[in-house]
């Protein structure tokens, strides 16, 4: 028995299937998490859910496009490369999607490392304990009042969290960092707009953490999103799978055990 984590699928359903074959998944023994953005902008978003919907082996953490997903079937409003899928048997989708988590740990046996699997990262400021317990409130908010939550949370501001936030602005906040974060500034303060490469002055990258208890504690960090650093970020501890298959590069996988990535070319 394996457990891989996916990239970044976008809507490639052939991507994925190759995928699969590539590392040879068995269902009913494997497991597979993906890093969320399952949908959009890609050709077939429909069959990527109802592939995933089908096997209860595969799970995933929500992205900023799959909140976007939820957000247009909540209203019934079907557009773009969303259209299709808006137009199916939505209530399936809904209920399937809006109970995944931002935020899941592994533990893996054999090598006592611990990943911690989200569709950004999780800023500094947080404990991989504190980030996991103010995810799990963030999704019972969603479950609870999903029309509300996914009205309110599009927007940039507050773009620095504070323990005393409260409301809109608090959970709006934990889904910006846990779906949206790339360059952070001075307590972490998040900077939406640069997605490429380069940061603005006094930015950095999240994941370039001041401490290094993550490697004396043996933990490590899967996140997707950043298309741009295709997995580059020169730390082990800090794994980008978002290797850009909607834009021509790859899909890929890590199977948790052995670290070993797995690669196919997009279409
Ligand atoms: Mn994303």
């Amino acid at each position: 028995m394996s457990t891989y984590v996916i990239g970044d699928i976008h809507g490639c359903f052939d991507q994925f299937v190759d995928l699969l074959n590539k590392i040879n998944y068995k269902k009913d023994e494997d497991k597979i998490i993906l890093v969320g953005d399952l949908v959009n902008r890609g050709p077939d978003s429909l069959s990527v859910l109802n592939y995933c919907m089908a096997d209860s082996n595969i799970t995933t953490v929500l992205g900023n496009h799959d909140l976007y997903l939820l957000y247009l079937l909540s209203i019934n409003k079907a557009k773009g490369k969303l259209k299709e899928v808006i137009k199916s048997d939505n209530n399936k989708i809904f209920e399937w999607l809006i109970k995944k988590p931002f935020f899941i740990e592994f533990f893996e046996q054999s090598s006592k490392n611990t990943f911690y699997i989200t569709h950004a990262g999780i800023p500094e400021i947080w404990s991989p304990s504190k980030a996991k317990k103010l995810a799990s409130e963030t999704s019972s908010m969603l479950k609870k009042e999903p029309s509300k939550m996914l009205e309110m949370m599009w927007g940039d501001e507050p773009n620095r969290w504070e323990d005393k936030l409260d409301g809109q602005d608090r959970y709006r906040i934990i889904i910006n960092y846990l779906t949206r974060m790339r360059f952070v500034g001075d307590n972490c303060t998040l900077d939406m707009k640069n997605k490429g490469l380069k940061p603005s002055r006094g930015y950095k990258p999240w994941f370039n953490y001041k401490s290094k208890s993550h490697e004396k504690n043996k933990e490590y960090y899967i996140f997707g999103h950043w298309a741009a650093l295709n997995g580059r970020t020169r730390n082990d501890h800090f794994i980008g799978l978002d290797t850009g298959c909607v834009w021509g590069n790859k899909l890929t996988a890590i199977r948790l055990e052995d670290k070993k990535l797995f690669q196919v070319e997009a279409k």
